[in-house]
C-alpha cells in the first residue's frame, strides 16, 4: 500500500486491519461461522502443501483439527522447511483461508439465462454443462475449426491441462496471464543471454531496482533476501515515479520521469564503457557486440539522460560507479512485471546488457543461470488437424511473439476485427482479463464477437460474470496438483506438490477432470488416457526420494550447483554469447541496440500518467474482496502528489472524476507526499462488474477500464503505463 501521512479514506478501517492482521499471526483463528464463545480448538495435524494465492508458490504448513466431515483447518502458517520462501507465508497466504466459507465460493456451474451482464443463472448439473461444452466445441470445431476457440488457463499446474485440451482438440489458440505480465523481460533475457536468469539479491551487494516494488509486489526469495542484504550493508538504490515502501526503504530513491528508464540505462553504460570500469577479459570472452554497443552509447552521456530522467547527472554516475566498484556482486535487478510501454523489450534489453557489463552471469551475488530440473510426464503428440489455420490468430502482429503464450491484447485486435479468421469461443480457466487487462470496454467488445464463453474459477470473477457458463473450481486447499519445480534463486530449485487439505464445497471440480472428461466426450481420450494419481506416480519414480521427502517436509529440495553453470558452455543465443549487439534483431528490422525515444507528451487535458503496481496485502484482481485482506485495504484511492492536487483545488479525500481517452472512473483522493507531480497512482481490482464480489462492487474505481490498450513492439505483451489521464473534482455527492 502507498502509504500517505495525511488520514486517507479507510485509514480506521485500515488500523483495525492491522490489529486482526497481528492477531491472525499469533493464534489459532477460529473458522467462519464457529460460535464465539466456543473453546478454541486446537490443531491436531500439520499437512504441508503450497501458496496458490499468488504465483510464489511458497510452502503451508496447514495446521489441521478434526476428521471427516468435522475436518478444519484452524490456521495457515509458512513450512519452515521452504528455502524459497525463506519460512514465510504473507498476509494473502494467510488469508487464503477465507476463501474456505462457501459463501465466498462458486458451487455449482451457472448457466447464464438472461443477456450477459444481466446477472440471470440457473444452477446446471455437470452432465448438462458437460453436454452443453461438447455440443458448442464440436460445432465450433466443424465451422470454424478449433482454432476458432480460445483457451486462457492462468498460472497454476492444472492450467497445463487446459493447455494440453487445447492441443488435443486442435487450437493454437491459447493466451495465458503472461502476456499481461512478464514477457517482454523474458524476451529481452532470452535474446540477450539464451536464457532468463534469477537474481542472487542474498549475496548482492549493490542493486539498482527500476519499476519494481519487491517490499510491496512480493517475489520470493527476492523479497526477504534483499532485506537480508541490506541488513549486512548492501545498497538498495530504487528507480520509481511514487514513493513505495521498497522506495522508502531504500538507500537511495529516485523518482524517476516515467518511461524514460532506458535513458538511465544508456548513460550508466556509458560511464562504465567511457570510465573502463567492467572486467575487460570477461567481457570479451563472452559478449558479442562491445564495440557496437561503446559506440553506440558515446553520446549517452549522463547529462544528457539527467535531463530525460530528472535524475541528477552525479547521481547517474555515482550509481555506474557503485555498480562497477561492487561487481561482480552488482546488478540491475531484473524485475518481474515488465508490462510498462511499447518498448519494454528494449528497455529491458538494457537491463541485460548493463549486467553483462557487470559480469555478474552465474556469479554469486549476480545474475544466476537457471538449474535444469526435468520431471517426467505423460508427453503428447499434438493430434494437429488438415483442416486446421495455418498459424495462431495474433502471429502476424508483432515479429517476436512467443508462441505459446501469445499476446493477449493482440489476440483481441485479431478476434475484433475477425481476421485472419472468425475466433467463436473462449475457454478460460484461473484468470479474469475483465479485470486484469488493459481497456475493459475492448474485452467486452470482443466478448460480443464470440458465441460461447466458459469461465472456471472459484468466485464470480469479473469474467465469469460475463460468460455463459461459470465452472466452480476447488480452491488449492481443497485440491491435489501434480508436483512442479519451483526456482529459487539462491535457495535452490526444489520440487513442490499441493495436497486436498480439506475437501472443496458443493460441486467443485478440479480441471484435470474436466477437461478429461471434455476430451472423452470430444473423442479425444487418447490424450488423457491417465489418472492424475498415475502422473504423480511417474514423476515419483522419475526423482528418487520425491515421495518422501514431500511427505516429511512438504517438498524436496535439491542439491545442485548453483553458481558457474555456464562454464565452459555456449550462451543459448544465435551466436553462442551474450548479445550486447543482436544480430538477429538487426535481421528482422528491429534495432540490434535498444533506442532511446523522449516519451511523448502528455496531451494537453489529460496532463497526468497514470501507473499501476500493487499492495502487499492484493494479488492482482483476484484478492480484493477477500474478507480479511479487504479489512487492510478496503477500496482504492487515486494517489496524487500534494503540488498537483493544490493546483487542482483538490484536498486528500474529495471525491474526484478521473478522465482517459477511453473511460471514465469516480473515486477518492488521496494525497501522496513525494509521488512525482506529473504520475497518479490507483490500485487494481477494485470498482469491478460483479456484484457477487459484493465487497468491492461498486467501491473504488476500475483501473482496467481507464488503461488504454498498447502493446510492446517485439512480443506484443501489454503496454499497462501508456495511459495519460485528467482529473476533475466529482460533485454529486456520494
Ligand atoms: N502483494 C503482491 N505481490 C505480488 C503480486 C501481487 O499482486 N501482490 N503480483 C505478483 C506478480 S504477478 C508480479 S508480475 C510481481 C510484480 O512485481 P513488480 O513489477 O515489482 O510490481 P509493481 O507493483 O507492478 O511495480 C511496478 C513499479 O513500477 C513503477 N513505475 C511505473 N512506471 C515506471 C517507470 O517508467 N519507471 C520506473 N522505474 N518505475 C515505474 C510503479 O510505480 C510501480 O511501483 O509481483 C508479484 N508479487
Ligand atoms: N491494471 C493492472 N493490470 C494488470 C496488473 C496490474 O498491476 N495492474 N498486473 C498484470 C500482471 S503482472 C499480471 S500477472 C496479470 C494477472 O492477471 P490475472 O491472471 O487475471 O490474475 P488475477 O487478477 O490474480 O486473477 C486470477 C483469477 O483466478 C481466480 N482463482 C484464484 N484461485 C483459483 C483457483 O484455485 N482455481 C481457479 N479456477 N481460479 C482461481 C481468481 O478468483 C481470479 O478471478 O494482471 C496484469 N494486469
Ligand atoms: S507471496 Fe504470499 S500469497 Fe504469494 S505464494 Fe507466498 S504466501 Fe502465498
Ligand atoms: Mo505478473
Amino acid at each position: 500500500m502507498t502509504t500517505s501521512a495525511t488520514s486517507r479514506p479507510g485509514r480506521r478501517a485500515f488500523l483495525k486491519g492491522m490489529v486482526a492482521g497481528g492477531l491472525l499471526a499469533a493464534c489459532p483463528v477460529q473458522t467462519a461461522g464457529a460460535p464465539s464463545s466456543a473453546p478454541v480448538p486446537v490443531p491436531t495435524e500439520t499437512v504441508f502443501t503450497t501458496c496458490d494465492m499468488c504465483f510464489n508458490r511458497c510452502g503451508v504448513a496447514a495446521r489441521v483439527t478434526g476428521q471427516g466431515k468435522e475436518r478444519r483447518i484452524l490456521k495457515l502458517d509458512g513450512n519452515p522447511h521452504c528455502s524459497k520462501s525463506r519460512g514465510m507465508l504473507c498476509a494473502r497466504g494467510n488469508a487464503a483461508i477465507a476463501m474456505l466459507d462457501p459463501a465466498e465460493r462458486l458451487t455449482t456451474p451457472l448457466l447464464r439465462t438472461g443477456k450477459r451482464g444481466e446477472n440471470k443463472w440457473k444452477s446446471i448439473s455437470w452432465e448438462e454443462a458437460y453436454t452443453l461444452m461438447a455440443d458448442k466445441l464440436r460445432g465450433i470445431a466443424r465451422d470454424h475449426t478449433p482454432c476458432g476457440m480460445l483457451f486462457t488457463p492462468g498460472a497454476d499446474t492444472h492450467s497445463q491441462f487446459v493447455k494440453r485440451f487445447a492441443e488435443a482438440y486442435g487450437s493454437f489458440n491459447v493466451t495465458t496471464h503472461e502476456s499481461l505480465c512478464l514477457l517482454s523481460g523474458h524476451r529481452a533475457f532470452m535474446d540477450t543471454f539464451g536464457e532468463v536468469p534469477q537474481p542472487d539479491l542474498l549475496h548482492c551487494d549493490y542493486a539498482v531496482m527500476l519499476g519494481a516494488n519487491r517490499f510491496e509486489a512480493l517475489v520470493m526469495p527476492d523479497t526477504a533476501d534483499a532485506m537480508q542484504a541490506m541488513r549486512r550493508g548492501a545498497q538498495l538504490i530504487v528507480l520509481d515515479p511514487r514513493p513505495t515502501k521498497t522506495a522508502r526503504l531504500a538507500n537511495e530513491w529516485y523518482a524517476i520521469r516515467p518511461g524514460t528508464d532506458l535513458a538511465f540505462l544508456l548513460a550508466v553504460a556509458h560511464v562504465i564503457i567511457h570510465e573502463n570500469l567492467y572486467d575487460r577479459a570477461w567481457v570479451e570472452a563472452h559478449t558479442t557486440g562491445l564495440e557496437q554497443l561503446a559506440e553506440h552509447v558515446r553520446s549517452c552521456t549522463p547529462q544528457w539522460a539527467a535531463a530525460e530522467t530528472d535524475i541528477p547527472a552525479e547521481a547517474i554516475i555515482r550509481i555506474a560507479r557503485g555498480l562497477a566498484a561492487a561487481a561482480p556482486r552488482s546488478m540491475i535487478y531484473p524485475g518481474r512485471r515488465t508490462s510498462d510501454y511499447v518498448d519494454s523489450t528494449q528497455i529491458r534489453r538494457a537491463f541485460a546488457i548493463v549486467n553483462a557489463l557487470l559480469a555478474n552471469y552465474d556469479r554469486k551475488g549476480g545474475l544466476m543461470s537457471t538449474p535444469a530440473v526435468a520431471l517426467k510426464g505423460y508427453p503428447l503428440d499434438a493430434p494437429w488437424y488438415d483442416h486446421n489455420q495455418e498459424d495462431r490468430v495474433d502471429a502476424a502482429m508483432a515479429p517476436m511473439l512467443f508462441k505459446a503464450e501469445g499476446a493477449f491484447v493482440l489476440t483481441r485486435e485479431a478476434i475484433l476485427a475477425g481476421k485472419p479468421y472468425p475466433v467463436k469461443g473462449w475457454f478460460l480457466y484461473k484468470t479474469n482479463p475483465l479485470g486484469t487487462a488493459p481497456d475493459r470496454a475492448r474485452t467486452l467488445a470482443m466478448m460480443e464477437k464470440l458465441d460461447f464463453i466458459v469461465c472456471m474459477d472459484v468466485q464470480l470473477s469479473d469474467t465469469a460474470f460475463m460468460s455463459d457458463l461459470v465452472l466452480p473450481a476447488p480452491f488449492y486447499l481443497e485440491r491435489d496438483d501434480p508436483y512442479f519445480v519451483v526456482q529459487g534463486g539462491p535457495a535452490g530449485p526444489a520440487v513442490m506438490t499441493r495436497s486436498a487439505v480439506v475437501p472443496a464445497p458443493g460441486q467443485c471440480k478440479p480441471a484435470f477432470e474436466v477437461m478429461q472428461e471434455l476430451a472423452r466426450r470430444l473423442d479425444l481420450a487418447d490424450c488423457f488416457n491417465f489418472s492424475l494419481a498415475e502422473l504423480k506416480a511417474r514423476q515419483e519414480a522419475g526423482l528418487p526420494g520425491l515421495k518422501e521427502a514431500t511427505a516429511e517436509k512438504g517438498l524436496l529440495e535439491l542439491d545442485v550447483p548453483l553458481y558457474g553453470l555456464r562454464a565452459g558452455q555456449p550462451f543459448k543465443t544465435p551466436s553462442g554469447r551474450i548479445e550486447l549487439f543482436s544480430q538477429q534483431y538487426a535481421d528482422k528490422g528491429l534495432d540490434p541496440m535498444p533506442v532511446y525515444q523522449t516519451p511523448a507528451k502528455a496531451p494537453q487535458d489529460r496532463p497526468f500518467r497514470l501507473v499501476a503496481g500493487r499492495s502487499a496485502a492484493i494479488t492482482q484482481s483476484a484478492s480484493t474482496n477477500n474478507p480479511l485482506l479487504f479489512e487492510l485495504e478496503p477500496g482504492n484511492t487515486l494517489d496524487m502528489a500534494p503540488e498537483a492536487a493544490t493546483a487542482l483545488g483538490l484536498r486528500d479525500g474529495d471525491m474526484v472524476r478521473v478522465t482517459s481517452s477511453v473511460g471514465e472512473e469516480c473515486l477518492r483522493l488521496a494525497v501522496v507526499p513525494g509521488m512525482r507531480a506529473d504520475t497518479v497512482y490507483m490500485h487494481t481490482g477494485y470498482g469491478g462488474l460483479s456484484p457477487a464480489r459484493k465487497r468491492v462492487h461498486g467501491v473504488g474505481g476500475s483501473i482496467v477500464a481507464l488503461q488504454e490498450s498498447a502493446a510492446d513492439a517485439i512480443c506484443g505483451n501489454s503496454a499497462i503505463h501508456t495511459t495519460y489521464v485528467r482529473v476533475t473534482r466529482h460533485t454529486e455527492t456520494v
